[in-house]
């Protein structure tokens, strides 16, 4: 086993040449939770409102790669979304809201592999920011099949979320891993408020392990992401819009962070996101608030 993995990572080590990261010039923040102001993990946002708004990254800022659409309509697509991290517990914190004219979300029960083929949520990660190709492998790249199987997510994964599901299953990862989206590796909640197949508001609430090196055989064999405040780590967003109930396979719009073609499978096109240092007024805050504390105690 130990020569697969190896011969693997020979392959990966060659390919993974590219650094470029988009938009060009722009670096976003993953807002530092201080550990008494992490939030709940239960779909309801207001626990991010201590996080500033220069953390969050509005659709205004989105590229749209599909409709032709230069500029966001609101009554058909808004959103916005915001990344957090914590040094105590090693987790990225994701919150994403969208608002949607047609929430469309008929994935059949069992086919998870769909969950991107409807109004979704979609989370990419190459926390060593190497970039490089991380998915879609071929037989010619990579004869071996497990070789090829092992390489599926292993330098960089993609996640997708959609809610609500027939079957009540609401994350996938596009790789051969089946753990990565489950406790304690990845915690979710969810809301849609709203008419399913007409007008609504999604919110997806997560808290995810981030990793170095996946291994789909499980957790031991992997390489955990462990977060350096000040490091750069690659991550891109992007949403799905499917608005044709007669038509529900065909896409209406998809906007993404990077405004960039291919991301499910180049982590080079993910976007540079700054790892960052305590916000000073919360952690002025926080500390005053544990003098305050103690001062009762
Ligand atoms: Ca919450
Ligand atoms: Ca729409
Ligand atoms: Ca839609």
């Amino acid at each position: 086993m130990k020569q697969v993995v190896l011969a693997t990572a020979l392959v990966l080590g060659l390919c993974g040449l590219a650094f470029a990261h988009f938009p060009e010039g722009v670096t976003y923040p993953i807002f530092q939770f201080p550990d008494n102001l992490r939030p709940t993990i239960d779909g309801d946002l207001s626990d991010w409102d201590v996080v500033p708004e220069a953390y969050r990254i509005p659709v205004d800022l989105m590229g749209e790669r599909l409709a032709g659409m230069t500029e966001p309509d609101y009554n058909d697509f808004n959103c916005w979304l915001a990344l957090g991290w914590n040094k105590s517990d090693n987790k990225l914190y994701v919150a994403s809201w969208t608002y949607d004219n047609v929430h469309l979300v008929p994935r059949p029960s069992g086919e998870i592999t769909l969950m991107w083929r409807q109004d979704d949520f979609e989370i990419m990660t190459d926390m060593d920011h190497s970039g490089g190709q991380y998915k879609g492998w071929t037989a010619e790249q990579i004869p071996d099949e497990e070789e090829r199987k092992l390489a599926e997510g292993r330098q960089a994964q993609q996640y997708a979320c959609a809610y609500p599901q027939a079957d009540g299953v609401y994350a996938v990862s596009f790789d051969y891993a089946t753990w990565t989206t489950e406790a304690p590796y990845w915690e979710a909640g969810f809301t849609f408020d709203g008419t399913l197949n007409g007008p609504g508001t999604t919110t997806y609430e997560v808290r995810m392990t981030t990793w170095d090196e996946m291994i789909y055989y499980g957790p031991d064999q992997s390489t955990e992401h462990k977060f350096k405040e000040g490091e750069i780590v690659g991550l891109q967003f992007s949403y799905g819009d499917f608005d044709d109930p007669e038509n529900p396979k065909q896409y209406h719009a998809f906007w993404t962070v990077s405004h960039q073609d291919a991301t499910f499978k180049f982590a080079e096109r993910l976007c540079d996101f700054l790892v960052a240092p305590l916000e000073p007024g919360l952690a002025v805050e926080s500390d005053t608030w544990g003098r305050i504390k103690a001062s009762f105690e």
